[in-house]
């Protein structure tokens, strides 16, 4: 394994070679780049990278094929990031590229003690989004068998299971949810399952407990996103002690979410990643939007490289519910402390004579569906006490029956914020 300032050494030698490519090859870097007077010669190391602008999602979409640091002969394949026309981004890469994504994913599946005699379910989609094709190859490259079933059909996924005797599944948390629902339902053990990689959405340490405890399956929270690579930028190591960054391809930094300034290790703010070595569409000080801190402490399984704690969401997705600023995946945390409930909720938000009432409607696990009305008050009670005392804000619970919300095979949708649609 490295030492921390052999890291440093190639991520400094990279990153020298990066400028030299944006500024050369990408006509958006070049024009930013002129504009705030920087020359690649004047960031010699990370630390004057301080100097250079932060790239905002705004920016790439608007210039995105301006960004584009190779031609269109030198690019293998095109990924995307969800959205309506016009507000999406295209992500390009080089065989390079390729690469290194999936020499990325296979590392992250080595880091949960993986090897070629694992058998690779990848239910996650397959298409412009990364999630399928990133596993598919990081599986391929550490010499798996895999099965590329992608989301859908859960009754094939499970049949998939148990005949081949899956032991590795990727796929959302949300998705994994339910297909650990639809075991317990049938009655599949799924035995030869031992480890789950999730990834795409947050999910918090309460639902890895759940889960954790009713399967004996080990859960490894995997980061990654379209604009920078896809899955494999940053994964836990069975420590899981936060995500470790693959630093020789991204150099991360955290800064204050108003402030905009580099944030004390362990301080929560927005992650902002570099792609030091990626040739097709290079991005420098990129804003991701995702709320977390960073910590370059060695961590218990030795390695070195900075970890990064769990998302604990997007910043865009924060809700200003009475003027109180509130994440659902902090609402999440609460609502899951009773065990009876599920993780099938959905958060409404509407406004009724010119207030805002935020309503939580969720669904028991299915053991408890015979709870008596007690007891379902009782445990309402206790929990919607718990938002009032931790978010200052009130929101009324309804249990509803099972099946009453729409599961997902791919990212949930938890919030159906009204107030938009009235505005
Ligand atoms: O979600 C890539 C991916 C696929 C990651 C499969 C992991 C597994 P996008 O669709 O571009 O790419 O969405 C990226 O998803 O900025 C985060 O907000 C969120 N996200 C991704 N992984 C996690 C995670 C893929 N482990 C956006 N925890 C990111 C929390 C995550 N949020």
């Amino acid at each position: 394994m490295k030492s921390r300032d052999e890291v440093i050494h190639i991520q400094n030698k990279h990153l020298k070679r990066q400028l030299e490519r944006i500024y050369n090859n990408s006509p958006f870097y070049r024009k930013k780049m002129d504009t705030h007077g920087i020359l690649p010669g004047d960031i010699r190391d990370l630390d004057d990278l301080r100097k250079f602008p932060y790239t905002t999602k705004d920016e790439i979409i608007a210039h995105n094929k301006e960004l584009f640091a190779v031609s269109m002969k030198q690019i293998q394949r095109l990924q995307s990031s969800s959205g309506t026309i016009g507000n999406y981004y295209v992500a390009g890469y080089t065989k390079t590229d390729l690469e290194i994504w999936s020499s990325c994913v296979a590392a992250s599946l080595e880091m949960a003690g993986l090897d070629s005699r694992d058998i690779l379910q990848v239910a996650f989609n397959y298409g412009l989004f990364t999630g399928g094709l990133g596993f598919h190859y990081g599986g391929e490259r550490l010499g798996m068998a895999v099965i590329p079933t992608s989301t859908g059909s859960t009754s094939r996924q499970l049949d998939f299971i148990e005949k081949f005797q899956s032991t590795v599944l990727a796929c959302t948390p949300s998705y994994f949810s339910y297909l650990t629902e639809e075991m317990r339902k049938r009655h599949i053990q799924a035995q030869s399952l031992k480890v789950a990689f999730l990834g795409a959405e947050a999910w918090g340490t309460e639902l890895r407990e759940r889960l954790q405890s009713q399967y004996n399956i080990e859960l490894f929270d995997i980061y990654g996103l379209t604009e920078i690579l896809g899955p494999g930028v940053a994964c836990e190591c069975g420590i899981h002690d936060g995500l470790h960054v693959f630093e020789e391809h991204f150099y991360p930094e955290v800064v204050g979410i108003e402030s905009e300034e580099c944030c004390a290790e362990g301080e929560v703010g927005e992650l902002v990643l570099t792609t030091l070595t990626k040739e097709a569409t290079p991005l420098i000080r990129y804003k991701t939007r995702d709320k977390t801190s960073i910590t370059y402490k060695r961590c218990e399984c030795g390695r070195v490289e900075a970890r990064i704690a769990k998302i604990t969401g997007r910043i865009d997705d924060m809700l200003i519910i009475k003027g109180v600023n509130i994440y659902p995946q902090q609402v999440e945390t609460i609502l899951l402390r009773q065990r009876e409930f599920s993780s099938n909720y959905i958060l409404v938000v509407e406004r009724e004579a010119y207030l805002d009432m935020a309503k939580i409607f969720i669904e028991l696990e299915s053991q408890f569906q015979g709870l008596d009305d007690d007891k379902r008050k009782e445990i309402i009670g206790i929990t919607e006490r718990m938002i009032k005392q931790e978010l200052y804000i009130s929101i009324s619970i309804t249990i509803v029956p099972e099946g009453t919300i729409k599961r997902s095979d791919g990212k949930a949708k938890r919030v159906i914020d009204r107030r938009k649609c009235n505005a």
